[in-house]
């Protein structure tokens, strides 16, 4: 039997039926045959880092398990991103939805197209405090733990609010 590797998918929207966009990317990544997914953070409603000029996000994240490899995983979050009718017009601007490739088990990626852990989790509020959502029952590399203690440092400002719509 193919092993497993946990995996974790950073999703935001900030286009039109925001929550609509998320709800419908995890039905896609849940219809795969090769992922399952174990556990949802809450959504939160955020102020956009890089562009300021832009509607605020949904963030969110998700815990999956997958048999994909790590490429194969990549290319089906941007298969999801393309159905979705995600446009790249502007680099830092506004999107349907947004898959990012936060983790995959301890692996460390450093290629032109994909370096994981992604590059500017430790920067991102919008990420770190839904990661460490799905990550509590999980028993966290030495990586992730200093992550975990960097949130309150490299984060300060971030507008980052509990999403109940
Ligand atoms: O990298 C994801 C796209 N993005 C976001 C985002 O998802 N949330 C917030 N708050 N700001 C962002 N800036 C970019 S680019």
């Amino acid at each position: 039997m193919t092993k497993s590797t946990l995996s974790a998918i950073g999703l935001g929207s900030n286009v039109g039926s925001r929550k609509e966009y998320l709800f419908r990317a995890i039905e896609l990544l849940n219809d795969h045959p090769q992922i399952m997914i174990n556990k949802i953070s809450s959504i939160y409603e955020t102020e956009p880092v890089g562009m300021k000029n832009q509607p605020w996000f949904l963030n969110m994240v998700v815990k999956l398990e997958t048999t994909l490899d790590v490429y194969e995983l990549f290319n089906y979050l941007n298969k999801i991103e393309n159905t979705m009718g995600r446009t790249r017009n502007i680099r830092w601007g506004p999107r349907t939805i947004d898959l990012d490739l936060l983790l995959y088990g301890d692996m460390i990626v450093d290629t032109p197209e994909l370096i994981i852990p992604h590059p500017r989790i430790e920067e991102r509020l919008f990420v770190l405090i839904p990661l460490m959502e799905v990550l509590e029952d999980v028993e966290l590399s030495s990586y992730w733990k200093k992550i975990k203690t960097s949130i309150s440092e490299k984060c300060d400002g971030d507008k980052v609010i509990l999403f109940e719509g």
